[in-house]
């Protein structure tokens, strides 16, 4: 029986580079020999993916904010039963674009839910399961923000107000904080090639930690 693999999740706010640095930190675990599960939420599945196109869509109904934290948790259950936990119980590593961080940053820091809620869900829904290893890139909102809109149509998570991603940073930095050791937060307010020095030694020194399991021919 394999090892398990190494749970990676990468958060920050609107705009800070998730997708762009994602693309990098998986080109660079992948020349290393790191068999890798890249992924996205809500997302990553079929029901997960229709589930994102709703949260995501500008529409005439508000969403209720309970509804659209169940939403994201239903998403969450599939992507964790279907492809999360059968990768990591492969040995595989699983490289995720936001997970429940992003639920206690965007819907109690940005949308006043309460925590014990989302902890009730967490726990719920993923039994044990828990990141690893949590990279937080952190900017300004207002800079995520201006990066977010040069790139044209905003959805309903971009047309919310400076004060809502001003929340939702700070909810991230107490995390990273609080957190022991599970976080490392990067400046991503610095051009892009400073930010990616920082990930590719971060990835020397995970495939170092943790050694890399080659898939099985
Ligand atoms: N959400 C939630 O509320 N609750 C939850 O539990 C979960 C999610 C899981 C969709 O997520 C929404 O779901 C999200 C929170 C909510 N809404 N918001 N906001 P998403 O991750 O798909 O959405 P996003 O945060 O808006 O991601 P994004 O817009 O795709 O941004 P990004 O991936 O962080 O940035 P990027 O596309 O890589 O970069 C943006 C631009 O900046 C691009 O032109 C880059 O070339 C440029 N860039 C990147 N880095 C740099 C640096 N260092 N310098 C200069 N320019 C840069």
């Amino acid at each position: 029986m394999s090892a398990r693999g190494l749970f990676i999740t990468v958060e920050g706010g609107e705009g800070v580079g998730k997708s762009t640095n994602i693309a990098f930190l998986e080109a660079q675990l992948r020349d290393r020999g790191v068999d890798l599960l890249v992924t996205r939420e809500p997302g990553g599945t079929r029901l997960g993916e229709e589930l994102r196109r709703l949260l995501l869509a500008v529409g005439e109904e508000a969403l209720d904010p309970m509804a659209e934290l169940l939403m994201m948790f239903a998403a969450r259950a599939q992507h964790i039963s279907t492809r999360i936990e059968p990768a990591l119980a492969a040995g595989r590593w699983v490289l995720c674009d936001r997970f429940t961080d992003a639920t206690y940053a965007y819907q109690c820091g940005g949308r006043g839910l309460d925590r014990r809620a989302v902890g009730t869900l967490e726990d719920l829904v993923q039994g044990p399961l828990r990141p690893d290893y949590t990279l937080l890139l952190d900017a300004p909102a207002s800079t995520g923000m201006a990066r977010a809109r040069n790139r044209g149509e905003l959805d309903r998570f971009e047309l919310e107000e400076l004060g809502f991603f001003e929340r939702v940073r700070t909810t991230y930095l107490e995390m990273a904080e609080s957190s022991s050791g599970r976080y490392h937060v990067i400046d991503a307010s610095q051009p892009l090639e400073a930010v990616q020095q920082q990930l590719l030694k971060i990835c020397i020194e995970l495939t170092a930690c943790w050694g890399v399991r080659h898939p099985q021919p």
